[in-house]
């Protein structure tokens, strides 16, 4: 029974894929089913302001969902005032994910670009649905969906629904009643500055805010929040992926039209949210937990933005290991740059060496360790590598021991796994909140030989990087 249940879930989701591109509204419940029900559909916050040409995020919510498993809305608003950029699921992708369903965006789409399918001007459709355990259908207040807005015009557009649609995992729909929203261009007071996000190269998406005011940062990390009147305000840079900073005792005076706050940079790694807003070992965890899956997995775990949860994710993590939520603009943050430029030349500079330490010969039988060794990696702080052996000469007697380039008691393992029929092992770590040795060994592995000759271990790839993510320049010896 269960699983012709879940089989039309996913047909109610594909049906809900299917009716997407249509700018008729979605089909009507049957009236015979027991529907869930939900007190309806709102915009948080419910009203918002942004400076001519800013942009902002509003969340589309669901009260009071009842088993909640798919939804889709036509939302309208006024194209000559605002135009929206992207809408991003948040239904599905809380920290932790819920555990039982696992949820897709709608329009499906390989292009991470394309997150809503437009329908005429000013009418954008988009949606959600999941398939899974039945029992883990959502209820309550579920934000549903992130809209990244920028303004074209002046004036008050407002957000309405169209059409909108839900349903329960046994496919049974309802059509909740909405509550529009509303984004108003118009001057006023601005703060501005530029955040940035390290190790991206994009600095989009960083969500700044004071009181009910946000906006968001353009791709140089430029923002403009508008909108205020004379007041001292609290100003607060944040990202899923990154330590907040927040500048208190904002000033703005009458007359002023805009006050300017210093650049900064947000530090990645806080990717498991919790109350200590600290980057931790529950961080550690939620990375190694997913290390080398695609983005899509965890996006909050893909800190740098390139699609992939890697070593320059691990690396965020493990450098700014212990770190908390800063003050805006804390001094040490300037100084870390500078510092960063010189290790990133000298890293240019000078390309370590990975060399394998094996014997030449070993006898049936014998047990034997393979080193993989580094030096002259100056700034190294992490390494993803991979060793291959012929599963029909060596056996592998369990993954690797950790070696001495790394800083006793301030590494962590995200990856060590042996995959004896393939003949592979992978070994990816970091150093925490410090910087390994420039030269040591990496990992040992060791195995038993099932016949004499070379053991022929080799080297598959070695990612070295140091604090910032940067990958140092790496020549690789087979011997
Ligand atoms: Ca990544």
């Amino acid at each position: 029974m269960r699983s012709i249940l879940l089989a039309l879930a996913v047909l109610a989701g594909l049906a809900l894929c299917l009716t997407r591109a249509l700018p008729t509204p979605l089909a009507a419940p049957a009236a015979s089913l027991a529907a869930p029900a939900a007190t309806g559909f709102d915009f948080v916050p419910a009203s918002l302001t942004v400076a001519p040409g800013g942009a902002a995020v509003v969340n589309l919510r669901l009260r009071d969902a009842v088993d909640l498993a798919a939804y889709e809305v036509q939302l309208a608003f006024d194209p000559a005032i605002i135009a929206v950029d992207r809408v991003d699921r948040l239904v599905g992708t809380g920290n932790p994910p819920p555990a039982g369903r696992t949820w897709f965006s709608l329009p499906l789409s390989a292009d991470p670009n394309v997150t809503f399918t437009p329908l005429a001007p000013g009418v954008i459709a988009f949606g959600a649905y999941s398939y899974g355990d039945a029992a883990a259908a959502l209820d309550g207040d579920v934000l549903l969906a992130r809209l990244t807005v920028h303004a074209v015009g002046t004036g008050t557009s407002a957000l309405h629904l169209n059409t909108v649609l839900v349903s329960n995992p046994d496919a049974q729909g309802s059509q909740p009643p909405s509550t529009d929203g509303s984004v108003t261009i118009s001057g006023g007071q601005c703060v501005t500055g530029t955040v940035h996000l390290q190790s991206r190269s994009d600095d989009s998406g960083a969500t700044i805010s004071s009181g009910p005011l946000t906006t968001v940062t353009a791709s140089d990390g430029r923002f403009a929040l508008c909108g205020l009147g004379p007041g001292t305000y609290t100003v607060t840079a944040s990202h899923p992926s990154f330590l907040a900073q927040s500048a208190s005792n904002v000033t703005l005076s009458g007359g002023v039209s805009q006050v300017s706050l210093p650049g900064i940079t947000l530090l990645g790694g806080d990717i498991y949210k919790d109350q200590a807003n600290k980057i931790n070992i529950l961080d550690l965890i939620t990375i190694a937990s997913v290390y080398g899956s695609l983005a899509a997995t965890r996006p909050a775990a893909d800190i740098n933005g390139d699609g992939q949860i890697g070593l320059t994710d691990l690396i965020m993590v493990g450098a700014n290991y212990n770190r908390t939520a800063q003050v805006w603009g804390a001094a040490g943050l300037a100084k870390r740059a500078a510092a960063e430029d010189e290790r990133q030349t000298l890293a240019q500079k000078r390309a370590a060496s990975v060399t394998l330490a094996q014997p030449p010969t070993v006898k049936a039988g014998e047990v034997f360790a393979v080193q993989a060794r580094v030096s002259g990696a100056v700034g190294l702080a992490g390494a993803d590598v991979s060793l291959r052996f012929d599963p029909a000469r060596l056996e592998s007697l369990g993954p690797a021991d950790t070696g001495d380039v790394w800083p006793t008691d301030g590494v962590f393992v995200a990856a060590n796994r042996v995959d004896e029929a393939a003949g592979e092992a992978h070994f990816a770590a970091t150093a925490l909140d410090s910087r390994a040795a420039s030269q040591g060994t990496m990992l040992t592995l060791r195995f038993r030989a099932r016949r004499e000759g070379p053991p022929d271990v080799r080297l598959g790839q070695a990612h070295l990087v140091d604090e910032e993510g940067t990958p140092l320049l790496v020549n690789v010896a087979s011997k």
